[in-house]
């Protein structure tokens, strides 16, 4: 029987067992059959919850991009690693082959080191998607320095932020980068940040768009001169199971941002595991992750996982809307696409558009699509599932976060029976618990509770760089002994698993808690609705009440806003209750949000107290100018 493939459900429900009653055994063997180690491991782990320390692989040595690269040569050198498509469907799409990829990654290690950097010091990779990007990546990994990806859409402010938090010693960034019909000017941001950033030593520039960019003496560099001239071999570093592999921020619901650190064996091991069964990869697939690599989700699933798996991945760097709406069905036709990964945000806006743009496309390559980010809700699922995958492919709800490394809660396709919205049931590994108010254990079935994690697992982040009491008690305090999550869950009748949104997002109304995410799909329901959020905002009598800012769809003729508040609050009345009536009701043309379309939340909470002074941290923003227009409006 195989530990590393699962077949079947009762193949599933026999794994997951053993993975809880013998961890150690688990994980030895799926560590020690998959994986090249220079040294194998003491001890499988070394954990404890309270104190929030984690090892994994005790004193194993490994270099992952041996994992990654090296070890399929042999037999799989000439295969596809990564597809480049561009941004713009008239420029030739690349195929690099792991032969080459070897060679390219090697070059660049080998200038890395030419140019000071060592094993341990920071990195700070502010490119768009291009090859350079993964191949900056895997040679840092290669050479031991930590990587910190910092999304190429975020401002010079947000990069010195994560700069400087991280001491990092070089950047490396291009000339300029293409997302649809924009082109970024990545240098000119990043001479921006550099002033105010006295660790940076030296700045790597590739070329991307050919544009004229200044370039500071002893500071900048060309990066392809120096790539032309580095040997294209290179000698891995040696690196202990727990050395760092990269950092990784993510905004908290405070201002300051979490640089997340993951470290490199047990991170290794879960990413692969994870990728192979999620996705049930098998070896000619070509696999599609629309994430950016600045995102947990293109770090583990864009690179690690599939090339730890010596998988084909596609690196698009366009975005779903250009040239038109259709990008995302040519390019799964271009490249007989096997498995593609996508956010609900994705979703729900392209399917606000015309059926024919997902029409003109067969997709008969797609075996098995997939969702990230965020909750996907019932009209996005069918949608995805009936004109993506054409009713054929599973779709797995895939829930996870930065700080879990890999996916956590999901179907594994033909193995698991999909439901609408729910992430199912945990992966083997995972022992998932909810938890009431009083910090006890929900035990059975269809009940909801905060989600919380019980037992670590391989990939599970080690810290918040620099600030390891910060982590304790983000993750560790409010359930003591276990991992919170942060999230609401609901555990359905045969024990799935649908995640319902942030905790944090509840309002009590009149001494009553309502979670706003069934409001908010309540009034989506609304065939004039396109999209709402709901917070709370203090209220004499019911001590809060509920704000909605909603964004309308076209209006049809005989319709205004008057009525269509009214029928929202109807529909709310009679879905959950008078008792969560909007008291006020604001029309914007969008939310504030962030990339992979979380609704930043605390803004408009801030918006809807009338609180002006200080938005914290929104350089993540993807929408930064909305924060203006929804306060000037405000009712
Ligand atoms: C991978 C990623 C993490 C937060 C997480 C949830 C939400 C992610 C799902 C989901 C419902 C899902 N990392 N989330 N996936 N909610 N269903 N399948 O997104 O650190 O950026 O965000 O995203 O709230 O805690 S993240």
């Amino acid at each position: 029987m195989s530990y590393y493939t699962i077949n079947d459900l009762e193949h599933y429900f026999k794994m997951y067992k053993k993975s809880v009653r013998e961890p150690r055994k688990f994980w030895d063997r799926i560590a020690d059959e998959n994986f090249v180690w220079y040294q194998k491991w003491e001890k499988v782990f070394d954990v404890d919850m309270q104190e929030a320390k984690f090892k994994w692989f005790v004193d194993a040595k490994v270099n992952i991009t041996k994992n990654c690269i090296d070890r399929h040569l042999a037999r799989k050198g000439e295969k596809t690693a990564i597809i480049f498509e561009p941004n713009n469907p008239d420029e030739e799409a690349q195929h690099i082959s792991y032969n080459e990829l070897y060679k390219r990654v090697s070059k660049m290690a080998n200038v890395l080191r030419e140019q000071g950097v060592k094993k341990g010091d920071r990195v700070c990779i502010y490119l768009p998607m291009i090859p350079d990007l993964a191949v900056a990546v895997l040679a840092c990994a290669r050479i031991g320095a930590i990587h910190s990806v910092v999304f190429a859409g975020f401002s010079a402010g947000a990069l010195e932020a994560r700069v400087n938090d991280c001491g990092a010693k070089m950047v490396i960034t291009s000339d300029g980068g293409y997302r649809g019909d924009k082109t970024i000017n990545l240098k000119g941001i990043v001479d921006e940040a550099m002033p105010k950033c006295p660790s940076i030593e030296k700045v790597l520039v590739a070329k991307r768009t050919n544009s004229d960019v200044p370039m500071q003496e002893g500071r900048d560099f060309w990066l392809q001169p120096l790539l032309d001239k580095a040997l294209d071999n290179s000698v891995a570093e040696i690196m202990d199971s727990e050395d760092p592999l990269f950092i990784l921020y993510t905004s908290g619901s405070t201002g300051k941002p979490k640089g997340m650190l993951h470290t490199t064996g047990g991170y290794m091991v879960y990413t692969a595991y994870t990728f192979k069964n999620v996705f049930n990869y098998q070896d000619e697939d070509i696999f599609w992750c629309t994430a950016d690599i600045g995102w947990i989700t293109g770090h583990s699933y864009i690179l690690y996982g599939p090339l730890l798996n010596g998988a084909t991945t596609v690196l698009f760097e366009g975005v779903p809307s250009y040239p038109d709406f259709s990008r995302f069905w040519e390019v799964i036709e271009k490249h007989k696409v096997t498995q593609f990964y996508t956010a609900p945000t994705a979703i729900r806006s392209l399917s606000k558009e015309s059926l024919e743009y997902v029409q003109k496309f067969p997709l008969r390559s797609l075996k098995v699509i997939g969702s990230v980010g965020e909750p996907i809700n019932e009209e996005a699922w069918h949608w995805y599932n009936d004109h993506v995958g054409g009713k054929r492919c599973p779709l797995v709800d895939t829930w996870w976060q930065t700080e879990t490394g890999g996916i956590m809660i999901s179907p594994i396709p033909f193995v698991t029976p999909t439901k609408p919205t729910y992430a199912s049931l945990p992966l083997p590994g995972i022992q998932p618990v909810l938890m009431d108010e009083l910090r006890n254990e929900i035990e059975g079935n269809q009940v909801t509770g905060s989600l919380c994690i019980k037992f670590p697992w391989p990939s599970i982040a080690r810290t918040i760089w620099g600030d390891h009491q910060r982590y304790k008690e983000t993750y560790f305090t409010a359930f003591p002994g276990k991992y919170f999550t942060g999230d609401g869950a609901l555990r359905d009748e045969v024990g799935y698993y649908r995640i319902t949104g942030r905790v944090d997002d509840v309002v009590i109304v009149s001494g009553h808690n309502l979670g706003t995410a069934p409001i908010e799909d309540a009034i989506n329901e609304h065939p004039a609705v396109a999209e709402s959020a709901i917070v709370g905002f203090p209220h004499d009598i019911k001590g809060n009440a509920l704000y909605g800012f909603i964004i309308l769809k076209e209006i049809g003729e005989g319709r205004d806003r008057a009525n269509v508040a009214k029928e929202i609050n109807q529909l709310i009345s009679d879905q959950i209750g008078p008792i969560a009536k909007l008291d006020k009701i604001q029309f914007v043309s969008g939310l504030p949000k962030t990339r992979s379309g979380k609704i930043m939340r605390r803004i408009l909470r801030k918006i809807a107290e009338g609180d002006f002074s200080n938005f914290g941290d929104t350089s993540t923003l993807l929408n930064p100018e909305i924060i203006d227009q929804i306060k000037n409006e405000r009712v």
